[in-house]
């Protein structure tokens, strides 16, 4: 596919919007719902693309629900009801809801790993549950206490420890971390991975994990989201990072600029104007392709094209090693 093209302003784009956007909204939903956005995604067996959608009711709770496509873009035969819904129950700190899961296949365990955010009282943690069928789940309840967000597992083990990126918050700015444990259960050995710019950057003061990183020959690929906040609100743009893959800790190169950001109608106009928020990818059977699938607006589901080769070459070009 075409790696790079400039567009209009003379900047190369990455990432091609599907003509097709958005692909998926609220209309679309075989039950009543205010909105779907940030949806988790994965590959199943079988090839059909699927999508773990987060689904916003009139009390502004989320679930999660699943959207399943034979070709990634059209025909989404959408589970006839909530496909995970909060237990508050057994789970308080689910109490408001559950959000913005992330996928990763784990080959070891046979299992896909769902993280997601739990919202209750104590704010928002970070969950893991485990399924084979998304069908039925696994809930090993909160694995990172609030504030805490924006995480996802490794698909391996990395010297024998399970890896989780996620974003906690601190007095210090919202940067992305990541922890180890030997049985998904116990955390440790907290390292921070990428920190958020500070001063005029594009990408200051909050940073997060935006779907889960991409193994690549070359390193873990992280496409991460950097929030500019200005008198009119937030802008929620994407950019990318690339980490040793022995030591995941480690950043390779950081690009400088943005790649993607809000510039189409249902990006920037819907409940929270100037998102694009993408919690998933699949990758095509050319082993390139990136499927980007991202919220937009925190309204609806888009999904844009790109090519890790391209993101790699253009982190060659735009990089830095800070
Ligand atoms: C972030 C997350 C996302 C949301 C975004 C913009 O903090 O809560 O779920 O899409 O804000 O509202």
């Amino acid at each position: 596919m075409t790696v790079a093209v400039a567009n209009a302003r003379g900047y190369e784009t990455l990432f091609h919007r599907s003509g097709r956007n958005p692909i998926l909204s609220a209309s679309d939903w075989p039950y009543p719902v205010h909105s779907v956005f940030n949806a988790g995604a994965t590959l199943l067996r079988d090839g059909t693309t699927l999508l773990l959608c987060r689904v916003e009711d009139r009390r502004g709770h989320s679930h999660l629900c699943a959207a399943r496509s034979a070709d990634g873009v059209t025909g989404w035969v959408i589970d006839p009801k909530p496909t995970l819904l909060p237990d508050p129950v057994k789970h308080p700190e689910e109490l408001w809801g559950v959000e913005d899961s992330r996928i990763t296949f784990i080959p070891e365990l046979d299992k896909y790993a769902v993280t997601y955010t739990a919202f209750g009282k104590g704010g928002p943690g970070v969950s893991l549950a485990l399924t084979e069928d998304f069908v039925t789940f696994e809930r090993c309840g909160l694995v990172m206490q609030p504030d805490d967000k924006d995480a996802a597992l490794l698909p391996r083990r990395v010297d024998g420890m399970w890896a989780l990126i996620h974003r906690p918050i601190a007095d210090s700015g919202a940067h992305v971390w990541i922890s180890y444990s030997p049985d998904l259960r116990s955390w440790g050995g907290h390292r921070m991975m990428l920190q958020a710019r500070r001063g005029g950057w594009w990408d200051a003061n909050k940073v997060g994990l935006s779907p889960p990183l991409i193994e690549t020959e070359r390193g873990w690929l992280m496409i991460y989201h950097g929030v500019r906040t200005n008198a009119a609100g937030s802008l929620y743009r994407l950019g990318v990072a690339l980490f040793d893959l022995e030591r995941p800790e480690q950043l390779l190169l950081r690009g400088d600029e943005w790649i993607f950001g809000p510039e189409a109608d249902y990006e920037t106009h819907g409940d929270v104007a100037n998102v694009t928020f993408p919690c998933g990818y699949t990758i095509g059977s050319d082993g390139d392709t990136l499927n980007l699938y991202y919220g937009a607006a925190d309204t609806c589901i888009a999904l844009a094209t790109g090519s890790i080769r391209g993101i790699l070459e253009w982190l060659d070009e735009h990089g830095e090693r800070t």
